[in-house]
């Protein structure tokens, strides 16, 4: 391990700096990479989303608020869900991927763009650390046709066999097979141009620990038929494209704004 990334990792954030919540999550993600939780792609994928998230005003939007809910309807409603974790995923938000296990009963499944061994184990080790049971490794898989890279290898037990798959920062490659194969797909991605964005059936334009935080929150205490029943026609008339454009407005808003 390198002095200069040990000191990233020392780095000492005041709650006083006025980017402490992005300063506390690169801290974060820097130790999920030295831990060899995080993918090194991993951390400029993070700063991808960093810059995304800066145009959104980096709160939680109306658009993601509905899109949130209406993920949260079709977990609910699900045969079989499964929840795709990759490196960033795992390391941002492994707690809230054991309370929404919890709740929901959703199967975890770990499945990665830059496969190891080594790394699939640290992940479920500390997935299992944070309460996950069940963690699907892609022991048993299935190879998924037309997938560039090697998330194309999908556990039997999971995503192969689950009709809604939950898939937070996905690469497009996959999202797409998925939708195409007929399964209910729904992600988390900052970017809302993205490929995945796009061919996903739910996309949460939305950082991932908020957007699991108020997924996991929904899920809980979603309790009367009657919050069901609006969660369920929120999801029959939900338009993945129409509500992408609500981010793409936020977006344009932001930077005419910046401009004047
Ligand atoms: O652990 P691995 O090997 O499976 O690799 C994981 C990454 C994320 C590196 C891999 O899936 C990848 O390269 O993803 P992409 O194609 O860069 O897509 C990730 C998407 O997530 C991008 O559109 C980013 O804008 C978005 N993103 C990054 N960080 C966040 C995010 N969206 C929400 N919250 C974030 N914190």
């Amino acid at each position: 391990m390198s002095d200069e990334l040990t000191r990233a990792q020392a780095i000492m954030v005041s709650k006083e700096h006025p980017r402490y919540a992005s300063l506390i999550l690169r801290n974060k993600l820097v130790e999920g990479y030295q831990r060899g939780i995080a993918s090194a792609h991993g951390l400029i994928a993070h700063g991808r989303g960093e810059a995304f998230d800066y145009l959104l005003g980096e709160q939680t939007s109306e658009s993601a608020c509905n899109a949130t809910k209406v993920a949260c309807a079709h977990l609910l409603t699900a045969r079989c869900a499964v929840l795709s974790v990759n490196g960033n995923t795992a390391t941002l938000v492994p707690d809230e991927i054991a309370e929404l296990q919890e709740i929901i009963g959703i199967a975890v499944e770990i499945n990665l763009f830059h496969p190891s061994a080594q790394r699939t184990k640290r992940i479920a080790d500390h997935l299992r650390d944070h309460g996950v049971a069940n963690v699907l490794t892609g022991f048993d898989f299935v190879k998924l046709a037309h997938i560039a890279s090697d998330r194309a290898n999908v556990d039997k037990k999971g995503i192969f066999k689950a009709d809604v798959v939950f898939a937070p920062l996905e690469d497009g490659d996959r999202a797409q097979v998925l939708t195409e194969l007929g399964k209910t797909v729904m992600t988390v991605d900052l970017n809302p141009l993205s490929r995945t964005a796009v061919t996903s059936t739910v996309t949460i334009v939305d950082e991932v620990t908020r957007a699991l935080k108020n997924l996991v929150s929904l899920a809980d205490h979603v309790g009367s038929d009657g919050q069901r029943k609006e969660l369920n026609l929120l999801k029959a008339s939900f338009d993945n494209q129409e509500n992408l454009k609500a981010s793409y407005a936020i977006m344009l808003k932001q930077l005419r704004d910046l401009s004047r």
